[in-house]
Order: structure tokens, then C-alpha cells, then sequence
């Protein structure tokens, strides 16, 4: 469905590239389940996580087991398992779960027994869980009734939060040249929680301390602009000094501009921060906008007033940017199609921040929710059996190209720097990662013919943007194409147009 907005996407893009219509090598028809031989990390080190977004908690854990697992991703960020307002009149959309009625742990996506079990499912396959921690709100709403059955009002929130527990401003956020005016207003008109109070700090101490206690590995914070950073970094010390022997990670949601009274390295003592600018750049870089060109991403990095590497998780699109909420922007989204792919080759492949997939249900309406019942129930993924990637949900990191180069990032995860980089001066770029890995993209209109000079050991390789290794070792899967890099670390490569090719030394064939 969406390769139809593909082609009226690409007809208007700068470049004006030709994208064929034929069944693309980077964009999946369906079912793509290449099995990998990598096996899963014990530890939760990020390399790659993805957020799936709206999943139920029975399906990421399947996911977890039979995909994400054994094709290297690490962790996945969930939606809020908070209870949340239930809004029918209009027609359920996603953002109910960003209106908090209370922390128990019954939602959209299941229930508390559903919760524990992803967990531990996940945990067993290697993949941690990230929860998205809402801590700045309540709802929005005057009244209603949440996804636990709780009957609330605005400001008054049974057994759990009083109208003194609130800040008195009371009006929504207007000014963001104002911290106070930031961080003690309502943002969008939402319930703005005394973050100041202990009372109120111990009562979101205690909601995720219990996450994780059932072995929730790190958080996403909702709203960390809105909140004090002295306040959040006290909420966080006092979640870790609950779990002195829980390397919780911990990534805040700061979006940052530049031009604002509250940036993202007052946040920086407390975790990690998801860089917006990152997307915004892709976005514009692959898209040709700004005159820039993918030869020029070669620099991106803290010069661009980006993060320091180790401080960020970055992203081409997420949930809000992918529907022009959060403040909209240029940024990449499955509906480009092939674009979208090669913007996340590129993200996979240069060593910069640590990389968040977003994997999507198929949207026409912003406001849209999930695929669901008339009575909202979230829909299964999973239909007879087999994931339903290639119609209302998207699954962009089942995407050969996408999933391929996971794989590619940890197997250079060691190597810090690029190396040997060529470009044409335009869109068509290519560079190593020592002697762990090497990618060429070519983003432009007719094919590249070239002699890439790498510093690989000689042998075959899988190109991983097509298929990683077969399970024995000895083919490439999915009739992914073999590269032959000679003595001299070299090899000699045709790129039709809009496609890429990775080679890493953990998909070397064997002979
Ligand atoms: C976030 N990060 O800081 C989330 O990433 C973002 O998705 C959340 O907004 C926001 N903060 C609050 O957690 C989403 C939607 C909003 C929606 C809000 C609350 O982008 O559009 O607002 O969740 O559900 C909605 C209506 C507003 C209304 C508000 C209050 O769209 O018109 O004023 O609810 O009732
Ligand atoms: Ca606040």
C-alpha cells in the first residue's frame, strides 16, 4: 500500500530520482525471516534497539523470540505500560497512552501478567525491554475512565494523586524561551505533576522501581524537557539507589532545536538523550534539501551541534516526527520507501549515537490508532501464524536493508572511527569500519561502478543489505549476493540506483 505514496514521494524529491516499481531489493514483499548465526548477547549493551510502537506485550514476545533475538537487536522500546485514558469518541488513537490515570500496569497492550511474561521471554532471547516512562502528566482530559477502569477527574487521580500534588500554573505551555514557563505549565493542556514534591517523587519512584523489579532493563523519559533536570535527576537517583546492582539505562526525551531556554546537555548528568537534530539531518541530507548531500555526512557528529556520541540515541523518525507531531520536520518515514532504507543503512553503519529503529503500524491520519477491533482492541501482529509486516503494520526493522545492517553494527560495534571514505562529492558514498566491515550507498539516479578500497581480509562475503549468512555458515540467505574483496583488502562493486551493499567479517563465508 505504501509503495504507491513511494513513487508520488520520489516524483517531488529534489533529486527527482526514478524509482522503479519492481519489487525492491531493500523494501521486503514479505515475510522476510532471515535466520542469522549470531548468537544472543547476555547483556543488554545497546547497540540497537528498536521501539515498537503499539505492539501487544504477547507479541514482542514472540518477536523477541523469533526475530529481534536472533538478528542482533538488543532491546526494544515498548509504549507506556501505564493505565491510560480510553478515548471512543475518538476513535481510539495512540496518543491515549500519553494520559496517565494511574500506574497500574494494565493498557492497550495487555495486562501485568502479559507484561511479566514479555519480559522474561525477551530476556531469555537477548533482547531487553525499555519501558517509556510518563512522568511529567497526568491526563488532559477533565474526566473519564482509564484502561484499568479507574473514574478519575483532572488533578484528581484515586489512591494515587490529589490536586496538591500538581504545579499551580495551570495553563498550557507557551513560551519556550521561559524554563518556568516550560517545565511548571501544562504541556498541550496536560495535568502537570509537582515534580518538586518528595511525595510525588517517591510515587513515580515507586511505579518504576516496580518495572523494574520485573526486570525492566532501562526507560525512555517522556517529557524530560517538561520536567526540572535537578527534579528528574533526583527522581533517577533515587530509582537507582532502589536497584544498586541494576545497570539501568536510562535515555531522555530533550527536543532541542538549539534555540530554546532548555537544552539537552543540562541533561546529560542523567542519562542519555535522544537527538532530534540527528533525523532532521538525515532527513535533509537524503532528501537533498538545504544543499546537502550524503558526501557531506561524512563530518556529522558534535560539530553539527549534535551530542556527544556517547550521550545519544538517534533515529531517523520516531512515532511523533513520523506524523508531524513533536514539533514536525523533514524526516524520512517508511512511506519513502526505498529512501527510508538507505537513510537507515546509513544511521546502522556510521559509528555515531546509539541507533533506535522505529517500526511502525501503517497511518493515513495522525491522529490514527493502532490496528484495532471496533471496540479498540489492539489487533495481533501475528495472523495464522505469521507476522503481517506488509499491509497495517509495517515492521520496517523485518526490512532486509535494515535488518541486515543491525547485524553490521555489532559486528563493527569495536571500531570507533570511519575509514578509508570515498564519494562521488554527491550521493553516492562509501567507507569502512577498519578491518570489521565496509559500506557503499549510492543514492542517485544511475548505478556505480567502482573499486572500493577496504581493509577487510580477503574472502566472500554476504552483501547483509540483501541477507546475512545461511544458518551453516556456508551460503548467503535470501540469494543475497557474494563479494569477493581480494589480498590488497579491495573489491569491485556495481550499485544499481537507490541501493547499498555492507560487507562484515561475521557474514564472511567460510570458504
Ligand atoms: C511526548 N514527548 O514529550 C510524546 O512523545 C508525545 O507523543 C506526547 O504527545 C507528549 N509528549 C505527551 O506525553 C502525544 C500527542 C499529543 C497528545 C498527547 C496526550 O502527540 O497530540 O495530545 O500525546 O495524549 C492530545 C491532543 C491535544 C490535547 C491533549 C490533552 O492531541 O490536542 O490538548 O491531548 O488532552
Ligand atoms: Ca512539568
Amino acid at each position: 500500500m505504501w509503495k504507491i505514496v513511494l513513487g508520488a514521494v520520489s516524483a517531488s524529491s529534489l533529486l527527482g530520482l526514478v524509482i522503479l516499481f519492481s519489487p525492491s531489493a531493500l523494501v521486503p514483499a514479505l515475510s522476510s525471516e532471515v535466520s542469522l548465526t549470531q548468537a544472543p548477547a547476555a547483556p543488554a549493551t545497546p547497540t540497537t534497539l528498536v521501539h515498537l510502537f503499539e505492539w501487544t506485550w504477547a507479541d514482542i514476545a514472540t518477536e523477541c523470540e523469533t526475530y529481534l533475538g536472533p538478528n542482533g537487536y538488543r532491546a526494544v522500546q515498548i509504549s507506556p505500560p501505564h493505565e491510560h485514558i480510553v478515548l471512543a469518541d475518538y476513535g481510539y488513537p495512540w496518543w491515549q497512552r500519553y494520559q496517565v490515570v494511574s500506574y497500574q500496569l494494565e493498557s492497550r497492550s495487555g495486562s501485568r501478567a502479559d507484561l511479566q511474561a514479555m519480559i522474561d521471554r525477551c530476556r531469555d532471547a537477548g533482547v531487553a525491554i525499555y519501558a517509556d516512562a510518563v512522568i511529567n502528566h497526568m491526563t488532559g482530559f477533565e474526566s473519564g475512565v482509564g484502561s484499568a477502569g479507574t473514574r478519575f477527574s483532572k488533578y484528581d487521580y484515586p489512591d494515587l494523586y490529589a490536586p496538591e500534588d500538581f504545579h499551580n500554573c495551570r495553563q498550557p505551555v507557551t513560551n519556550y524561551d521561559d524554563a518556568e514557563n516550560v517545565t511548571q505549565c501544562e504541556l498541550v493542556g496536560l495535568a502537570d505533576l509537582n515534580t518538586s514534591s518528595n511525595a510525588v517523587q517517591t510515587t513515580i519512584v515507586d511505579y518504576m522501581s516496580e518495572l523494574v523489579d520485573m526486570g525492566v532493563a532501562g526507560f525512555r523519559i517522556d517529557a524530560a524537557k517538561h520536567i526540572r533536570n535537578e527534579e528528574l535527576g533526583q527522581i533517577l537517583d533515587q530509582l537507582r539507589d532502589r536497584h544498586p546492582d541494576t545497570d539501568l539505562y536510562i535515555y531522555q526525551e530533550v527536543i532541542d532545536p538549539g534555540t530554546e531556554a532548555i537544552r539537552k546537555q543540562d541533561f546529560y548528568d542523567s542519562g542519555n538523550v535522544l537527538d532530534f537534530k540527528y533525523g532532521r539531518f538525515i532527513g535533509e541530507a537524503f532528501l537533498g534539501l538545504e544543499g546537502q548531500t550524503l558526501a557531506n555526512l561524512q563530518t556529522l557528529g558534535e560539530g553539527w551541534g549534535l551530542a556527544p556520541s556517547s550521550q545519544a540515541v538517534v533515529f531517523t523518525d520516531n512515532h511523533d516526527k513520523q506524523r508531524g507531531h513533536g514539533g514536525g520536520g523533514d524526516y524520512l518515514t517508511y512511506k519513502n520507501g526505498d529512501l527510508y532504507a538507505l537513510a537507515n543503512v546509513f544511521m546502522l553503519a556510521f559509528p555515531y549515537g546509539k541507533p533506535q529503529v522505529m517500526s511502525s503500524f501503517a497511518f493515513d491520519d495522525s491522529e490514527q490508532g493502532p490496528p484495532a477491533e471496533a471496540d479498540g482492541t489492539t489487533r495481533s501482529v501475528y495472523q495464522n501464524g505469521q507476522a503481517n509486516c506488509s499491509g497495517e503494520w509495517v515492521c520496517e526493522h523485518r526490512w532486509p536493508a535494515i535488518s541486515g545492517m543491525v547485524g553490521f553494527r555489532n559486528a563493527t560495534q569495536s571500531v570507533a572511527e570511519v575509514t578509508n571514505w570515498w564519494s562521488n562529492q554527491a550521493n553516492q558514498i562509501a567507507f569502512g569500519r577498519g578491518n570489521l566491515g565496509f559500506v557503499a550507498i549510492n543514492r542517485e539516479a544511475q548505478p556505480l561502478t567502482h573499486t572500493f578500497q577496504t581493509q577487510l581480509p580477503q574472502g566472500r562475503y554476504c552483501n547483509v543489505v540483501q541477507g546475512g549468512l545461511s544458518a551453516d555458515g556456508a551460503a548467503c540467505a535470501n540469494d543475497a549476493k557474494v563479494v569477493l574483496v581480494n589480498r590488497a583488502g579491495q573489491f569491485t562493486a556495481t550499485l544499481p540506483e537507490m541501493t547499498a551493499l555492507a560487507l562484515h567479517v561475521e557474514a564472511k563465508l567460510s570458504r
